[in-house]
């Protein structure tokens, strides 16, 4: 039964290979036997980009983990293909899930591959439209509840307690399990961990998934630095920087609309063993760095991710980041999950694109140029 999940190519690495997903490619630093029906849709192995423009702008080396790339479209697939994966080696039938989006998306699609059922409870109103059409496109049980995303985990936690279906959220630690894979893809490029990293927070699972991914790595000898983990929310929905959880989060970062961080504990003691930071960005900060990384850099983030590239430019500008320092941002989710924040200009204005006639010339003299090579 578990065979059929297998990876053909087994443990061999054929001379010339795709990416097999992070349950194959680290099956030595995870839970993962024999046992395990590998659930994969190929995530992970996602772009380490150096960032001239973004280098330049701070005096550190930056690179930008763009976890954009992964089959839904963000970095919540390195967990669900462990959740899932566990999840139906226990047993499960079905699965359920608390989410701003993101973990909705994730668990539906992982979800579809199994050929188990995802129940996903979003905040009504409040998650993006790309989200709410990947959870309904992957056939999920959609379920929109009357408050916000704490409310919807409180009653994912209740229904896993008390009925037979499986909670994949980030409390569930197969999750965290699998996202600190994305800390060693980081090591295996670069040859060491960074000196800072920086990383959009919620719930702060991903937060302390880096931070476990580098302290097992540090053990593995392969590095001796342990990275200091700056992490950032929105100034509305900040209650790890404030130090209370809050009861009426609110920001335009919608995947990271978060009161009463799940992994509120974890974090604070990665923090306090990286010597890290929480600081709070506005919501016209997080818009002026999703601009800055879609057109300095190339890479089109949603607005929650684009708080990385805030938090590293804020503390720059603080003299925080002595120079030449390894710098590792992670963009946590694609642009196109929430496209309507890219069409507009910095001051709120929407951007409608120049309507030209069917003319070569007068397009030339719209762009400026004059005949010539
Ligand atoms: C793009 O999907 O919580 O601090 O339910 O979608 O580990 O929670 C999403 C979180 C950052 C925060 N960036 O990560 C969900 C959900 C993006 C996200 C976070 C989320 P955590």
């Amino acid at each position: 039964m578990a065979k059929r999940w297998r990876n053909p190519f087994g443990a061999k690495r054929p001379a010339s290979h795709q990416w097999r997903g992070v349950l194959n490619e680290y099956a030595d630093r995870l839970d993962v036997t024999s046992k395990t029906p590998i659930i994969s849709l190929g995530e992970g192995g996602t772009p380490l980009i150096y960032s001239p423009s973004l280098s330049a702008r701070t005096g550190a080396k930056v690179y930008v983990k763009f976890e954009g790339m992964n089959p839904t479209g963000s970095f919540k697939d390195r967990g669900m293909t462990m959740a899932i994966s566990k999840a139906v080696e226990h047993g499960a039938k079905a699965v359920i899930c608390a989410s701003t989006g993101n973990t909705s998306a994730s668990a539906a699609a992982y979800a579809a591959y199994a050929g188990i059922t995802a129940a996903v409870l979003v905040p009504e109103g409040k998650i993006s439209m790309g989200k709410l059409s990947q959870a309904v496109a992957h056939d999920a049980q959609i379920l929109q509840l009357q408050g916000n995303f704490d409310d919807c985990l409180d009653i994912a936690r209740e229904l896993a307690d008390n009925y037979p279906i499986h909670l994949v959220n980030s409390v569930n630690n197969d999750r965290i399990e699998g996202q600190k894979t994305a800390a060693f893809e980081i090591v295996d490029v670069l040859g060491r961990a960074p000196d800072f990293h920086f990383i959009p927070v919620g719930n702060a699972g991903n937060y302390t998934a880096y931070h476990r991914g580098y302290r097992e790595e540090i053990a593995r000898g392969v590095t001796s630095v342990l990275p200091r983990m700056f992490g950032f929310q929105a100034e509305g929905s900040a209650p790890l920087v404030n130090g209370a959880p809050i009861n009426n989060p609110e920001t335009i970062a919608t995947a990271i609309r978060i009161g009463k961080p799940a992994s509120w504990d974890l974090a604070i003691a990665a923090h306090a063993d990286s010597n890290g930071y929480f600081g709070a960005i506005s919501d016209a900060d997080i818009l002026a760095a999703q601009k800055v990384l879609a057109a300095e850099v190339g890479v089109f983030a949603e607005p929650a991710s684009a708080i990385s590239v805030a938090g590293l430019l804020e503390r720059a500008e603080a003299g925080v980041i002595p120079k030449d320092a390894l710098c590792v941002l992670t963009v946590t989710g694609h642009g196109l999950k929430d496209p309507q924040w890219g069409l507009k200009r910095a001051d709120g204005s929407e951007v409608s694109p120049l309507v030209v006639p069917v003319n070569a010339d007068e397009i030339a003299s719209v762009l400026g140029m004059s005949k010539g090579h």
